[in-house]
């Protein structure tokens, strides 16, 4: 953990019926994986949730009618901040494992997909945002490594259940142009560093770091409302429009 607080924006991707088997005690409560994000103007580009399969996460309400499914450590942090229906004390409805989220029907603010899938990925450290992250395989190197995983790898669908219609429709959807790396950042970085897996972490941190360096001062948004302007100007403006409906929340850590 750093020194310096992290602020995250947490996305509120909503689970669409009908809830499978294990969801059942969550019947007519709005239920949403909550996704941490550093990058609320790339929420345009999501194909998809990831979850630890091996993770334990659990629902929490967070308040009358809001259920979040998150680690409990987040749902801890979230309840000092506010975000519980009884102060301080997280209220957890149903534990839950990763495995019991692969394959959800996700509807996400600003996604151009209207329906996503959620999907596991094996890199989710539990002990940083809420455990579940919103894919952008556009500008994010490691959405971009663990979905062509699945992607090509039939016995790594196999082997965590993933049908291939939550996986194969979905493709890079551009939304932001760097100028040395075109509109899919994060494809051409992974197969300039000829990245093979998500596994390969030092790879992929020197990908992450050339993706931010340029995108972050030089991207330019391409698609929504603020298309035509610099990432830097809309990143803050899209964070707090998803706050202001509703549709995000912001944690700090
Ligand atoms: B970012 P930092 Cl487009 N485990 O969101 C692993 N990764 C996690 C995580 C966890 N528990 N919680 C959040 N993250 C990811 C978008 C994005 C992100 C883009 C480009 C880069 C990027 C879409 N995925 O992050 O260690 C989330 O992915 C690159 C680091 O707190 C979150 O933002 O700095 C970011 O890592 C937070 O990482």
């Amino acid at each position: 953990e750093g020194v310096q607080p992290q602020e995250y924006t947490v996305v509120k991707m909503e689970v669409l019926p009908p809830f499978p088997t294990k969801l059942g005690p969550l019947e007519g409560k709005k239920v949403f994986l909550g996704a941490a994000t550093l990058r609320p103007e790339t929420m345009y580009g999501q194909t998809n949730a990831w979850v630890l399969p091996d993770g334990e996460y659990g629902a929490f309400e967070i308040n009358e009618t809001d259920v979040f499914i998150i680690t409990e450590r987040a749902a801890l942090n979230l309840a000092y901040q506010n975000f519980s229906r009884f102060p301080q004390k997280p209220s957890c409805l149903v534990e839950l494992s990763g495995y019991d989220l692969i394959g959800l029907r996700l509807k996400s603010p600003l996604s151009f997909n209207e329906v996503i899938y959620a999907l596991p990925m094996l890199t989710i450290l539990t002990d940083k945002g809420t455990g579940i992250v919103t894919s952008v395989p556009s500008d994010a190197p490691d959405d971009y490594m663990a979905l062509q995983d699945l992607k090509v790898k039939l016995a790594f669908r196999e082997k965590y259940g993933v049908k291939d219609e939550w996986v194969m429709p979905f493709d890079i959807v551009p939304i932001i142009n760097i100028p040395e790396f075109g509109d899919r950042a994060a494809e051409k970085v992974c197969l300039d560093l000829k990245i093979k897996s998500q596994n390969e972490k030092e790879k992929l941190a020197e990908a992450k770091r050339l993706t931010y360096l340029r995108g972050f001062t030089e991207g330019t948004m391409l698609v929504g409302e603020l298309a035509g302007r610099k990432v830097q100007e809309a990143k803050p403006l899209i964070g707090a429009k998803l706050i202001e409906t509703g549709e995000a929340i912001m944690y700090s850590e």
